[in-house]
């Protein structure tokens, strides 16, 4: 921990002048506002780039500035005029960088030579890149003839539809569906549920919905530090009278107060917008018993109305005509005591109460979330009560509602839709046989979890991942990074230098790319990249910035070689003529997709881009019964322990303002007042109290698991914070170790992440 580490609560709001100012101190530290400042101008407009940062809907007509203080952070760092070269890796054994942060792993800049791991010198030493698609070929062959299904293609949610696109069919040439991404440890909880109740595994809104709701909910989403441009959606929505409610453990500050930066009024006047009116602390996992105790009110009130003459809460002609299971809801909610509820929620009756005569008074409602919901045990089902509530007033598939899951990476939701799942039956299976001539493989694939048990149990032989930071990313880091040098060979596409590249198998590469932002010349010249966004709107991306190195390959080229080294030749599969031309795989994913993409090429160049068709938008049901499902949960809270062991504490863990995922930009987390360290434990006065543990003392964690692996993290510093009695902050990745494997959402797989049941050691 640095000394200049101070804790002090942040009294501004989000955006404003901390926002400004931090954005100028990073562009200058990057020195990118020398040459680079007109480049931020460029970012999510029709003729400039999608953001590399979070995946949030790019408005159209756009603002004269349409990034946000993170965006403007995630383009530095990828411009950043800093350098790895092989003089760095010839100055620095691996064993040393182990010792780094993440923070400084990342911090020397830009890769920019092939690198292949000399396990005798302990060191990264540069290849050409022939040499590189040669060996990789050879050692991919090899495993082929063994079992295809021993190797895995992980990505990290950023590349492109069309290097996505042709990643995916590389897989499945290859012989299985190992196509883990990191939506496993995300938004798949998402994808399940929503595909299970309302027939899509995505978002049901689009960003005009902001203009119509008349409430907005937020379960577990963050929005001033991950997705902070949908801020000004929520300004506008405020600023015309809509209601927003939030309901999160902590007091996030981009739900409390907002200033606009781009607004000169505000910011001379110093002027805030409130955004949330109502801000409930719910207890970690407990959004279960918030949703239940919502329904009985409204299913209470309704009957009262009802039977007295008055107008009806609930909508009971779409519930008749849309849903099934209402009945079995219904009653399983009436059968549940607010005495349950309010232990399980962490909230008293009448919060919950005040929460749904909001939602009952609010004829349109949108119900936003993220990782609060989807990172439990029972995170699907967390999502699947979200719909319970939407489709109690019809919230679906009209203007102004519907539901909102915030993704993370800037194309996660894109890679899914085409083609890079482990799961067959998501992918046209069929139609991808017929148009190349193959046989694939139907057998499901290995998620993210299914990869960390293959890797520790050994029957997982080589490891490709295209982009992300996979070992640093997923749970049980002590079992993951020894498990992970057993393998047969490794291969990081990369950007930037980070942990996971230090672990190598027995064979292992690190091999450069493109940036979204570079210019990515090819035989036809220039080429534009498209990707999807949270609403399912398709942009394009064109780039403007000189490659960080004469050496980079583009993602889609290194894909297309490792394709061309390892499998045998298929006359069907034209890679280096896609590779030669990007509109070419956009034809191939239209010929896959043919309603999803009609007319990629042409409509991609619309300013605004275009929208997937989502039956579930329109109320089209595509589930088992052809009707959006009622679902009871199985329990009514959603983690792992069941909160009868009062030492035994949820232990949250959380992303600063300054990282993107792994990538940690910086030390302060300006919104929750930490400045100049990550290794804290936010922790609740009175739980302080009752362990005896005082301000700023040292202690650590130590997690409740029952496979008999210790699981311990130390050096954190008590910091005594606004947040329920009975759990605990601290940072991801760091606090990784201490998710055991097997603790994920039961349907998704997805680490629970948001509840680790844990001991405190002082
Ligand atoms: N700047 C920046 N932007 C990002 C990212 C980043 O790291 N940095 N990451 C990107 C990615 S990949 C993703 S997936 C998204 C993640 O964005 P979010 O979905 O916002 O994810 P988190 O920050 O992990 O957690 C969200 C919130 O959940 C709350 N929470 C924890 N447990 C519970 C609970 O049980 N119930 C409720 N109601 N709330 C709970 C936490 O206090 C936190 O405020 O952001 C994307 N955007
Ligand atoms: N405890 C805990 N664990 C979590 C989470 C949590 O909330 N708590 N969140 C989970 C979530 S939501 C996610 S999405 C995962 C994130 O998991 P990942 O997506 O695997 O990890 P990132 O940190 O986003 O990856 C960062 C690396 O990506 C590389 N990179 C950046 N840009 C590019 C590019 O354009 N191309 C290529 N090829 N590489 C690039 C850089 O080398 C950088 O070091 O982590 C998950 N893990
Ligand atoms: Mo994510």
């Amino acid at each position: 921990m640095s000394s200049k580490s101070h804790i002090a609560p942040y009294k501004g709001p989000a955006g404003g002048w901390g926002s400004a100012k931090s954005v100028a101190k990073y562009l200058a530290s990057e020195s990118l506002l020398l040459d680079g400042p007109g480049i931020l101008l460029k970012q999510n407009k029709p003729d400039g780039f999608a953001c590399v940062s979070c995946a949030w809907a790019k408005p159209h007509p756009t603002h004269p500035a349409e990034f946000c203080e993170n965006g403007a952070k995630a383009t530095a760092w990828e411009l950043t005029k800093k350098r790895v070269t092989p003089k760095f890796f010839a100055e620095h054994t691996v064993s040393e960088l182990k010792t780094w942060s993440d923070y400084a792993l990342e911090e020397v800049g830009r890769l920019t030579t092939p690198l292949r791991y000399d396990a005798k010198t302990d060191k990264f030493v540069a290849v050409d890149w022939t040499e590189a698609f040669a060996t990789i070929g050879r050692e991919l062959s090899a495993i082929a003839e063994v079992d295809p299904k021993r190797t895995v293609f992980y990505a990290s949610g950023r590349a492109s539809l069309e290097t996505s696109y042709m990643y995916a069919l590389l897989a499945r040439l290859y012989g299985n569906n190992n196509l883990p991404d990191s939506s496993n440890m995300c938004h798949e909880s998402t994808s399940v549920g929503l595909k299970a109740s309302i027939g899509v595994p995505v978002g049901t809104v689009v960003i005009e919905d902001f203009d119509k709701a008349d409430a907005l909910f937020f379960f577990g989403q963050n929005v001033g530090s991950n997705s902070p441009r949908m801020l000004h959606q929520l300004k506008s929505a405020v600023d015309r009278g809509a209601t927003i409610v939030a309901f999160n453990p902590l007091r996030e500050r981009g739900l409390e107060r907002f200033t606009d930066p781009q607004n000169p009024v505000q910011m001379a006047t110093l002027s805030e917008t409130q955004i949330a009116r109502e801000y409930f602390q719910v207890r970690p996992g407990g959004d279960i018993a918030v949703v239940a105790g919502m329904s009985r009110w409204l299913i209470e009130r309704d009957a009262a109305a009802t039977s007295a003459g008055k107008p009806a809460i609930l909508d009971h002609a779409f519930i008749a005509e849309h849903t099934s299971g209402f009945g079995a809801f219904s009653e399983w909610v009436m059968s549940l005591s607010w005495s349950d509820i309010e232990r399980e929620s962490g909230l008293t009756q009448r919060q919950i109460e005040t929460a749904a005569r909001i939602y009952a008074e609010a004829p349109a409602t949108m119900l936003v979330y993220g990782m609060g919901i989807t990172q439990h045990k029972l995170g699907v089902q967390a999502v699947q009560m979200l719909v319970n509530l939407a489709l109690l007033r019809g919230n679906i598939g009209k203007p102004g509602a519907g539901l909102c899951p915030v993704r993370g990476h800037s194309n996660v939701q894109g890679q899914r839709t085409v083609g890079i799942s482990e799961k067959p039956e998501l992918v046209p299976i069929d139609r991808l046989e017929e148009q190349y001539g193959f046989t694939a493989p139907r057998e499901k694939g290995l998620s993210t979890i299914d990869t960390c048990e293959g890797i520790i149990d050994g029957t997982v032989d080589a490891f490709i991942g295209l982009g992300g930071n996979f070992l640093r990313a997923v749970p049980d880091h002590g079992q993951m990074e020894k498990a992970w040098t057993n393998m047969r060979l490794t291969v990081q596409v990369a950007t930037k230098l980070n942990r996971g590249h230090l672990f190598n198998g027995k064979t292992g590469f690190l091999l450069p790319c493109l940036g979204r932002i570079e210019k990515d010349r090819q035989a036809t010249g220039e080429q534009i990249v498209t990707v999807e966004d949270s609403t399912s709107v398709i942009h394009r991306s064109k780039a403007l910035s000189e490659p960080a190195s004469p050496d980079l390959l583009s993602e889609a080229k290194i894909v297309a070689e490792i394709a061309k080294a390892t499998l045998p030749y298929n006359p069907n599969v034209p890679w280096d003529s896609w590779v030669g031309d990007y509109s070419k795989v956009r034809d191939a994913i239209e010929a896959t997709y043919p309603d999803q993409f009609k007319d990629f090429n042409r409509r991609i160049m619309e300013p605004q881009g275009f929208r997937r068709p989502i039956a579930a938008s329109h109320r089209e049901w595509k589930t088992e019964s052809g009707k959006a499902d009622f679902v009871v949960p199985k329990a009514l809270h959603a983690s792992f322990d069941d909160g009868s062991d009062k030492d035994v504490l949820r232990l949250i863990t959380l992303r600063s303002n300054d990282q993107f995922n792994t990538t940690v930009y910086g030390y302060d987390d300006r919104f929750r007042g930490i400045h100049g360290t990550r290794e804290v434990l936010l922790i609740n006065k009175a739980d302080m109290e009752r362990f005896g543990i005082s301000e700023g003392q040292m202690v650590g964690l130590k997690t409740v698991a029952d496979d008999g692996i210790e699981r311990s993290l130390g050096g954190l510093r008590a910091t005594a914070y606004n947040i329920p009695p009975g759990s605990v902050g601290g940072y991801y990745p760091e606090c990784n170790v201490l998710i055991p494997v097997y603790q994920h959402a039961e349907e998704s797989k997805v680490p629970a992440a948001k509840s680790v049941p844990v001991r405190l050691v002082p």
